[in-house]
């Protein structure tokens, strides 16, 4: 492995880095040599790939005139970094968001037309790198760009998958999946950095070891794979500053068995190749359920020990001491995924470097900070003890020794309740022995904190509601949030210009100038140019559908969205019932004056999830036989995009009027799609749950349509053993609606496709879809009612825009580096 060569800091100051100059000409020019010399075409017979490729290179090579000295500042200065450990990060594409982040969208555009290429074209050959499911990794992409945009040091480590979320495909009304290749074409944004290598072992042994009257622990690995890095620099705001996204790749140690190979053997030869590197493959494909299988915690542990290694060689090599890591050094943990850190930080200090175990976890706890994203007890992580011990013993024994240590302490402290001792207890000890990802991931941190004001209290009240009594300061909440850079100037320029025009230059740093906009709300002027914007944005997603659906929508109906992953607490499946109670009232009033309205749904559901993948082609059913039926006279259509991913989501949301956030109330932790939308002025229909709380508080109960459960009640229905046959039957809207589906005109030829669907709602609503339909029904038409009423509407959507500045997840950044992290973004 080639060694590093430090040079000294009076050598460093004099080597100079590049400057910066940028004009139409200069950028002209870097273009054509990078297609020349690293993409090694004739800009004659150059395609579009090898254009974007070109800019591509050409853009990074300014991110890297910042990036070398937004590190270099970083070790000058001493200052403690942030770590960001995500098994997801989900990024889409760079080229605009880096170009808007330089300031440098306008001179390339130039730079390109005068070389005949037009840059929105090449904007579509960029993959969307799509390294996360859905809303955690999407959220984890925005604290990227926010760190770098307040120049806060920060590394995100994560793994660099092969494939990311499957390629969503419908066919005949039913989700298919296919693999997602984003890297077949190469990958312009990072670098390669094949000599930062880290060996992670599995399997093995462990020896005890007798040194001076004490026992060191030495672990033994059956097997070791490598992590390799793979950078992405990330350029913040205006340039300022640029981070680092570090993902890991795994390569096999020894990747060719020549004796096989000379044996004939040739796909023997490479067996362990395929093993080892299948740990970087492929992204689980579920948001809300754990994946459960050995390759999940391969996975989790390889990245997380390889960030380990990184960052501990990082602050040895600047600082010496690794007593001083949290001074340095703040770890956050993305959710359970990297939660196995505690146990592994817990190994390196006492097994690799001595430290005392009552030090060590002293060290350990200051360092390591942990975010929950969800009630659900099904998606809360556990392994087996038994896989575990397998695959890393030494880690097992140390969590066993944490927890005795701690019931121990809890039992001192007379804390003797059983049941408060089993429920943080590190090992569920019922129906096989269990290591709870959740508790490890509590005691580790100092802080843990939930992502909107409600899920933090539930999280006191239910999963860590014992954990709490015992450490009552330890969870803080943390609303999340969402860059405006992406959400709104990216994907919405003509609603960014208004903005600017109306309240200043300043709405684009600091996002609590928007509520300026407040005095605008009701001026016509202003009001005709925000429709005029949004015409267009939806004149643009009906072009969208009509290429890629062959349906024809109009423009100026009310464009009704939900998309997010398909899953039963999300509830589409309410959504599509009140679609049909609408189709049904429209058909037995066809002359009366109904509000055009277009339901666009988009989300994938997880290949294994059978009644979300039901509930897709339930969608698909209705539109078929909606968007062909006379009598409703285009008054009503129904549009299910194929493919979510968040450049169809920058395509979507600008065009909305209306956004769903309807989960069943205390089961959605946050939610982060509700920002994006009311910021762009779509007004929401939703549940009090998650950020929706905080989104009804912010804009006003005038500008929000609520309905249904609060959480509070949901809990008491449940407990009371809800009946959904009596709430059927106390519902003519609803009986008519589940006649309909029975009546199989959805499903010509299989009458009973829905059955199950329906009597599962029937037999047990555990998300209650029958106990809010009424309500929801009719805040649709109170929806309605307003929509007429064009003046209060677009004062109501501007108000939306003009009130979710909170939701800028610059200031949930801060938030976390003063109350969590404890660094300071810096100015540089
Ligand atoms: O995290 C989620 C999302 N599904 O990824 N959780 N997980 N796991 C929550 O369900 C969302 O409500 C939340 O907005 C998101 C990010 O915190
Ligand atoms: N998937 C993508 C592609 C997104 O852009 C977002 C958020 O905007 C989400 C998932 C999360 O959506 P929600 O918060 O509505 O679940």
């Amino acid at each position: 492995r080639p060694k590093a060569t430090v040079p000294s800091a009076e050598v460093a100051s004099r080597i100079a880095l590049p400057a910066q100059d940028e004009d139409v000409a200069t950028l002209r020019r870097a273009v054509v040599a990078k297609l020349t010399y690293a993409v090694g075409k004739d800009p004659i017979v150059a395609n579009e790939r090898d254009w974007f490729v070109a800019v591509a290179l050409t853009v990074r090579d300014r991110i890297v005139d910042r990036w070398m000295p937004s590190t270099r500042s970083n070790y000058a200065s001493g200052d403690k970094r942030v770590y960001y450990l995500s098994l997801e990060f989900l990024i889409g594409r760079l080229l605009y968001d880096s170009l808007n982040n330089l300031g440098l969208t306008d001179t390339m555009r130039a730079a390109l037309s005068e070389l005949g290429v037009d840059l929105d074209r090449l904007r579509s050959s960029e993959p969307d790198a799509a390294l996360g499911n859905g809303g955690l990794g999407r959220l984890a992409a925005c604290f990227m760009e926010s760190m770098a945009s307040l120049s806060i040091p920060a590394y995100g480590y994560g793994i660099r998958y092969d494939h990311g979320l499957f390629r969503q495909v419908i066919k005949d009304g039913w989700q298919q999946e296919y693999p997602e290749d984003w890297l077949s074409f190469g990958n312009p944004w990072e670098f390669e950095r094949p000599e930062v290598e880290y060996p992670i072992g599995f399997g093995g042994s462990v020896e005890p070891v007798s040194e001076d009257g004490a026992t060191r622990y030495v672990w033994h690995p059956g097997d070791v794979v490598d992590a390799v890095a793979y950078d992405t620099p990330v350029v913040g705001w205006r340039g300022r500053h640029v981070n680092t996204l570090r993902l890991w790749s795994a390569r096999a140690t020894n990747p060719l068995r020549l004796d096989a190979f000379n044996e004939g053997d040739y796909v023997g030869a490479h067996s362990g190749r395929v093993w080892a590197e299948a740990i970087s493959d492929v992204l689980y494909p579920s948001d809300e359920t754990p994946a459960g299988q050995e390759l999940r915690l391969r996975q989790e542990y390889f990245f997380t020990a390889a960030s380990l290694q990184d960052l501990i060689r990082r602050h040895l090599n600047q600082h010496k001491d690794i007593r001083t890591l949290p001074d340095k050094v703040a770890i956050q943990l993305n959710d359970t995924h990297p939660a196995i850190a505690v146990a592994e930080l817990m190994r390196i200090l006492v097994d690799l470097h001595n430290i005392p175990w009552a030090e060590a976890w002293e060290i350990t706890n200051a360092t390591i900070s942990y975010t929950n994203h969800t009630l659900m007890p099904e998606a809360l992580e556990t392994w087996p003890v038994a896989l575990m011990g397998r695959l890393l013993p030494r880690h097992m024994q140390i969590i066993f020794m944490i927890n005795g240590l701690h019931l121990d302490s809890l039992r001192q402290s007379g804390k003797n309740d059983d049941a408060l001792l089993s429920s943080v207890s590190l090992i569920d000890e019922q129906g096989g022995r269990r290591v709870r990802m959740g508790n490890l991931a509590f005691l580790g941190a100092h802080k843990v904190n939930g992502v909107s004001a409600l899920h933090t209290d539930l999280l006191k009240q239910t999963v860590f509601r014992d954990f709490n009594s015992v450490y009552p300061d330890r969870i803080v909440n943390k609303t999340n949030g969402i860059t405006f850079r992406r959400w709104l100037f990216e994907a919405n320029p003509g609603l960014t210009r208004l903005i600017v025009d109306a309240v200043g230059e300043r709405a684009m740093d600091d996002a609590g100038e928007l509520t300026k906009l407040a005095a605008v709300a009701g001026d016509a002027s202003f009001q005709e140019k925000y429709a005029a914007n949004r015409r267009a944005k939806k004149a643009a997603l009906s072009d969208l559908i009509a290429e890629r659906l062959d349906i024809k929508v109009d423009p100026d109906a009310l464009f009704d969205v939900q998309i997010k992953r398909i899953h039963e607490y999300k509830r589409q499946f309410l959504n599509i019932l009140e679609t049909i109670a609408l189709y049904n009232a429209m058909r037995a009033q066809p002359q009366r004056d109904w509000v055009p309205r277009v339901k666009i749904f988009a989300g994938k559901a997880a290949a294994s999830y059978h009644r979300a993948k039901l509930i897709i082609k339930l969608i698909n059913d209705v539109a078929k036989v909606v968007n062909s039926d006379p009598t409703v006279q285009g008054k009503l259509k129904v549009v299910f995009l194929p493919n979510y991913n968040v450049s169809l989501a920058e395509n979507i949301i600008p065009a909305a009027d209306l956004s769903e956030q309807i989960s069943t109330a205390g089961m959605e932790a946050s939610g982060t799609g509700n920002m994006k939308l009311a910021l762009n002025g779509g007004l929401t229909i939703g549940t009090m749950d998650g950020a929706n709380v905080e989104i009804y508080d912010r804009v006003g109960a005038d500008n929000i349509f609520i309905f249904g459960l609060t959480a509070a009640e949901v809990t008491k229905r449940w407990s009371g053993g809800y009946d959904a046959r009596a709430t059927l039957a106390a519902s003519p809207m609803l009986s008519d609606v589940f006649d309909t589906i029975y009546s199989g005109i959805f499903s010509p030829g299989e009458s009973g496709r829905y059955t199950g669907l329906l009597d599962g709602l029937l037999n047990d609503d555990r998300f209650l879809v029958t106990a809010d339909f009424d309500a929801y029904y009719a805040r649709q038409r109170d929806v309605a009612t307003l929509w007429r009423n064009r003046e209060e509407w677009w004062k109501a959507a501007i108000l939306n825009t003009a009130n979710v500045g909170f939701f800028s997840s610059d200031r949930t950044i801060r938030e976390y580096s003063d109350e969590i992290w404890n660094v300071h973004p810096r100015t540089d």
